[in-house]
């Protein structure tokens, strides 16, 4: 497939983010010629993307890839793909929350679920991690509503929400075993309900947790430490040698200052977001309610119930989360998560790839803003 006669695509916005879905049978079955056409189709790299989809920021780079499902327990298959915006790099080493968001409207639009009258829940396998979810969303009359009262942070005007839930996931919520770890000289807490984030303390680091994001971007002394912290923490959260990987994420935290649990500020690792993950607000929300974490004596989780209200630099993001500290010696475990988001169509057509081949000879300067990596990986 060279993509001169196009490709099948929709552009969602999901969440906070913005993705191209497509059907895994619209894209090529090897995944190196899969990379490649999704590079074409993004623009990258080139830190601006200005011949592809991608809109030059890790939070508008990314691909959904939708599919019906072999898992008897699942009605589609989600493979989300980390496209690098100035680097020729496509990822699946981490999930995406905000991308889900579209996927259930998607996968009905493209016939692979029929939809039910009134609302549809789509089952979905994570394929980045094996775990599953499950999206309800209107579809009044039979059809997809894109339209909608409901308003998230960081996303103007309303749309159709979309709840999704997660039940307990397989992987340890305490990925190193401990609730808290001493990394690079820092006290952290790194957990993992649904992404693998580090949970540090905004003070230890010399900043308050409630800088804009471009300011915290700018500040090379944090970016030091921050990179620091994290290829330490790889390892120890089970995941290897991080050094260009898109996880662990680095969530700076602070205590509340709009009437949410806490504040943060959160890495993705080398951008700061500008709100915060689905699945790393959901991280964020366990860890505040394990007892001994870093969050102690900073956050304030509420007295009663499971529902965290996760402060970030565009407003808030609400998890309900439940925690339940494991019998005897066992871990503890998040026994189900559940989050309001939504998504819309922008566009569904046919997406024309830049030639096979043209790399851009002069990729485009990048943002004076920028330290390093403009891609949400490492930096070159
Ligand atoms: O944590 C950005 C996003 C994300 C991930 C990132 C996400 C999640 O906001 O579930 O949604 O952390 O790279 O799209």
């Amino acid at each position: 497939m060279t993509g001169a006669e196009g490709v099948r695509c929709a552009l969602l916005r999901g969440g906070t983010s913005k993705g191209a879905y497509f059907l895994a049978e619209d894209l090529p079955t090897d995944p190196a010629a899969r990379d490649d056409l999704l590079l074409r189709i993004m623009g990258s790299p080139d830190p601006r993307q200005i011949d592809g989809l991608g809109g030059g920021h890790p939070l508008t780079s990314k691909v959904a890839v939708v599919s019906a499902s072999a898992d008897p327990a699942a009605d589609v298959d989600y493979l989300f793909l980390q496209v690098a915006v100035d680097r020729a790099e496509v990822t699946d080493r981490q999930n995406c929350g905000n991308i889900l968001a579209g996927v259930g409207p998607f996968a009905v639009e493209r016939g692979l679920v029929p939809p039910g009258d009134g609302e549809t829940s789509v089952r979905i396998r994570m394929r980045n991690t094996g775990e599953s979810a499950v999206a309800t969303f209107p579809t009044p009359g039979g059809r997809v509503d894109h339209t909608g009262r409901a308003a998230i942070s960081g996303v103007p005007g309303t749309a159709a929400p979309v709840m999704i839930e997660f039940p307990a996931a397989g992987r340890p919520l305490l990925p190193t075993g401990r609730v808290r770890d001493t990394i690079a000289g820092t006290d952290v807490t790194c957990v993992d309900n649904g992404m693998p984030t580090v949970l540090i303390p905004a003070t230890a680091l010399k900043v308050t947790g409630y800088e804009d994001p471009a300011e915290l971007e700018e500040d090379r002394q944090l970016a030091d430490r921050l990179r620091e912290i994290r290829l330490a923490a790889g390892p120890l959260m089970g995941l290897g040698d991080v050094e260009s990987a898109t996880v662990p994420k680095l969530s700076l935290l602070a205590p509340p200052r709009n009437g949410g649990a806490v504040t943060t500020r959160t890495f993705i690792p080398v951008r700061c977001h500008t709100s915060i993950g689905v699945l790393g607000a959901a991280s964020v929300a366990a860890g505040l309610a394990l007892p001994g974490s870093v969050a102690e004596g900073i956050a304030r989780p509420p007295a009663e119930g499971h529902r965290m209200r996760i402060e970030h630099p565009t407003g808030l993001l609400e998890v309900d989360t439940d925690v339940v500290p494991g019998a005897g010696d066992a871990p503890p475990v998040a026994r189900r998560t559940a989050v309001v988001r939504t998504a819309r169509k922008i566009f569904d057509g046919t997406v024309f790839p830049r030639p096979a081949g043209v790399l851009p000879a002069a990729p485009t300067p990048a943002p004076a803003r920028t330290p390093g990596g403009n891609d949400g990986s490492a930096p070159s």
